[in-house]
């Protein structure tokens, strides 16, 4: 069996063709993790293109991603934990006092799709809290969103509990939301900024190789 059409259909955004296509699949012997890297993967890398250059934008990217998702169902009991995390960790979360996470949860399906292991820690997330996942989890990335111009302290505030924890120079941290700029990131010391979920992937992938 060709991964082509469940590649095409992840793109297309068709979520009942790409159920059956990974059952066909794995059926004609083809491992999970072969789909995962050789369809999935590749697919959200043409979805992540396409936004970037203005063919696709957000609702043809949540269609996609629940596509990929509607494959990533069946695959994921068969897949060891490794399999999801072979680009690194990523520990995301939108900042205290924002309740805003649309293109926090788009940020983070393109780290799933782009094959990094992802722990969402949600919205109104307190520095605290970051702290003590940073602690658990021990991810590479720590991922901040922001959409208010009042919660933009926030980060900068987690930032600081970061470096008082004396975790800062174990993780990347990567801020981003509709409000922030790379100046704003430069000036709170994060190590990188992406406008948009497609960069925030390649600016993790910079960070860390
Ligand atoms: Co709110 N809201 N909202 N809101 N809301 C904005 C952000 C606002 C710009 C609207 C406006 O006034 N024009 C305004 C902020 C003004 C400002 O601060 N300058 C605003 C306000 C004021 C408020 C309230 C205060 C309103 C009120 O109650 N008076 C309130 C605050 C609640 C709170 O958070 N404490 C509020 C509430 C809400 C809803 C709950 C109703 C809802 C959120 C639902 C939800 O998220 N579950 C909501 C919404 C939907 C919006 C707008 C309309 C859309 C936001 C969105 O989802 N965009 C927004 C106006 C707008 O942006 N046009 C607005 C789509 C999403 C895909 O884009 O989130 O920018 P975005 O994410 C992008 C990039 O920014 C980037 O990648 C994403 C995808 O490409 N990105 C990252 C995001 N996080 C990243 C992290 C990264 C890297 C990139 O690295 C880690």
């Amino acid at each position: 069996m060709n991964l082509e059409s469940l590649k095409d259909g992840v793109i297309k955004g068709k979520s009942a063709d790409v159920e059956r296509l990974t059952k066909e699949a794995l059926n004609s012997g083809i491992k999970p993790q072969e789909i995962l890297k050789n369809a999935l993967i590749p697919a959200m890398g043409i979805v992540g293109n396409k936004m970037k250059n203005n063919e696709f934008f957000i609702p043809e990217v949540l269609i996609a991603a629940k596509a990929m998702k509607s494959s990533m169902v069946i695959l994921k009991p068969l897949l060891a934990d490794k399999d999801f995390g072979s680009e690194g960790k990523v520990l995301l979360g939108t900042v205290k006092g924002d309740l805003h996470d649309i293109g926090k949860n788009l940020v983070m399906m393109m780290f799933e799709g782009a094959g990094f292991k992802v722990v969402d820690l949600g919205t109104d997330v307190s520095p605290e809290k970051f702290v003590n996942a940073v602690k658990s989890e021990n991810p590479d990335i720590v991922g901040l969103s922001a959409l208010l111009t009042t919660t933009m302290p926030s980060i900068k505030k987690t930032l600081e509990a970061l470096k008082e924890a004396g975790l800062r120079n174990k993780v990347k941290v990567l801020v981003g939301g509709a409000p922030i700029t790379q100046e704003y990131a430069n000036e709170v010391g994060a190590d990188g900024y992406a406008s948009d979920a497609p960069s925030a992937v390649d600016k993790a992938k910079q960070l860390l190789h």
